[in-house]
C-alpha cells in the first residue's frame, strides 16, 4: 500500500545522490552525502541516513554547508521540476521578515472558508496518541480528556480547501525563495487543543523541528487564538545558526553545556530559552482565519491552552521529500476536487509540490 510513496521519496534521494557525484561544485558535499546512488535507493536506508545527517548539519552550526547544501538542492530540483521564481514584488517584504525572524503573517483564509473547514472537521472522528504511541479513534468527549486530538490524512485531503490553501501559487513562491528550493509537501495537520488539562505535552514545551534539511510551516488558524488559546509561540531568529552560535557564545555554562541543552534537551523549559535568547517568544495570537509561516526549525511551542480550546490546519513544506506517514498519495480524480483546484494540481509545478499527497 505505501509503495508509491516510498518510491517517489527513494528515487529522489537516489537522483540526488547521483547528482551530487557529478558535480564538482558539490564535491565538499560528499563527505556528508557519503552513501552510494544504490544505497540511497533503499527507502529503510535513505531514511536512517537522512535522519542522522538532518540532526548533524543542524548542530554543526556551519552556515557555508548550510548555503552549499541550499544551492545542490536547488539545482537538483532545477532539473526534475523546472519552475521560474515567481515572487511578486509585495511579497519580497514578507520574504525579508520570514528569512530574518523565521515568522511572517500570511494573508487571512476567508471566514467562509473557515466555516467550511469547521463544518467539514465536526463531521469525522478525532484520534489521541495513547500509551502505545499510536493514534486511536475517540468519542470527541473522550478527545476532551487528551491535550491533543488531531485528524486522520484521509479526512483532511477530503476537504478541498486545505490542498487549495497549501498550493496557493504566491504561497509557493514565498515558501521556495524562503528555503531556496522548490518545496515538497511532507504533512498536513490539523489538530484540536484542549484547555483545562493539568499540565502540557510534547509539543506545547519549547522545541525545534529536525524534519528536514530545510523545511517551514504554514499555520491556519481554525478557532481563535487569543492569549488563553495556546497561541503559538515563536523564538525570533532561532533558526538561524548566528543566532544560536550567539546564544552559545554567551551560556553562563560554556559552549559545550549549552550544545547539550540545544541538542539533547528535546522539551526546554521557558526560562531556559529565556536564559540562552534573551527572551521567551513572541507569542502568534490571532482570530479564526488568521494564517503565517514559521521555520520550525527554530524554537518554538503551541502553549497549551487555559481557558479556550484551539483548533489549527497546519502544512508543512520541506526540501526533500521526507515522509512523515506511510501513506500512498490518492489518485486527483478520487478526491472529486472542484474544477480549478484539479485543473491547479495538474499543472507539473504543482503537482510536483503535492505529489506525496495526490497523484494524476
Ligand atoms: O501547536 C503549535 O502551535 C506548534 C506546533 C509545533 O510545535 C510543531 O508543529 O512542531
Amino acid at each position: 500500500m505505501v509503495a508509491i510513496a516510498t518510491t517517489l521519496a527513494s528515487d529522489w534521494y537516489r537522483g540526488f545522490q547521483e547528482f551530487l557525484g557529478n558535480e564538482p561544485e558539490f564535491a565538499p558535499l560528499r563527505s556528508v552525502f557519503r552513501l552510494t546512488p544504490e544505497q540511497m535507493a533503499d527507502y529503510d536506508t535513505s531514511v536512517e541516513f537522512n535522519y542522522n545527517a538532518i540532526g548533524v548539519i543542524h548542530g554543526v552550526l556551519n552556515d557555508e554547508l548550510n548555503i552549499m547544501l541550499s544551492r545542490a538542492f536547488r539545482q537538483y530540483v532545477d532539473r526534475i521540476a523546472p519552475c521560474e521564481a515567481r515572487l511578486e514584488r509585495d511579497w519580497r517584504e514578507k520574504l525579508q521578515v520570514l528569512d530574518q525572524l523565521g515568522h511572517c503573517p500570511m494573508p487571512p483564509v476567508a471566514s467562509s472558508v473557515i466555516r467550511r473547514l469547521n463544518d467539514h472537521f465536526e463531521k469525522k472522528a478525532l484520534h489521541v496518541m495513547q500509551s502505545d504511541e499510536i493514534w486511536h479513534p475517540v468519542s470527541n468527549e473522550e478527545a476532551l480528556r487528551h491535550n491533543v486530538a488531531r485528524y486522520e490524512r484521509a479526512d483532511i485531503l477530503a476537504c478541498p480547501d486545505v490542498l487549495e490553501i497549501a498550493t496557493r501559487p504566491e504561497t509557493i513562491a514565498l515558501i521556495q525563495a524562503h528555503l531556496g528550493v522548490l518545496p515538497t509537501l511532507i504533512n498536513l495537520s490539523c489538530w484540536r487543543s484542549h484547555a483545562g488539562l493539568p499540565a502540557p505535552k510534547r509539543a506545547q514545551f519549547f522545541h525545534f523541528d529536525l524534519d528536514d534539511y530545510r523545511f517551514c510551516k504554514l499555520f491556519v488558524y481554525l478557532s481563535d487564538a487569543g492569549e488563553g488559546a495556546g497561541p503559538h509561540v515563536y523564538v525570533e531568529g532561532s533558526h538561524r545558526a548566528a543566532l544560536v552560535r550567539n546564544a552559545r557564545d554567551h551560556w553562563p555554562e560554556g559552549p559545550k553545556d549549552f550544545m547539550d541543552w540545544y541538542l539533547k534537551s528535546v522539551r526546554k523549559t521557558d526560562e531556559d530559552v529565556e536564559k540562552a535568547f534573551g527572551n521567551a517568544g513572541v507569542r502568534l495570537t490571532g482570530k479564526a482565519g488568521d494564517s503565517f509561516i514559521t521555520n520550525t526549525a527554530g524554537i518554538h511551542k503551541g502553549e497549551m491552552p487555559v481557558d479556550q480550546d484551539r483548533f489549527l490546519l497546519q502544512m508543512e513544506f520541506a526540501a526533500t521529500p521526507m515522509l512523515t506517514e506511510l501513506i500512498d498519495p490518492v489518485p486527483l480524480a478520487d478526491l472529486g476536487y472542484p474544477e480549478g483546484l484539479a485543473g491547479r494540481l495538474n499543472d507539473p509545478v504543482t503537482a510536483y509540490v503535492a505529489r506525496l499527497f495526490v497523484t494524476a
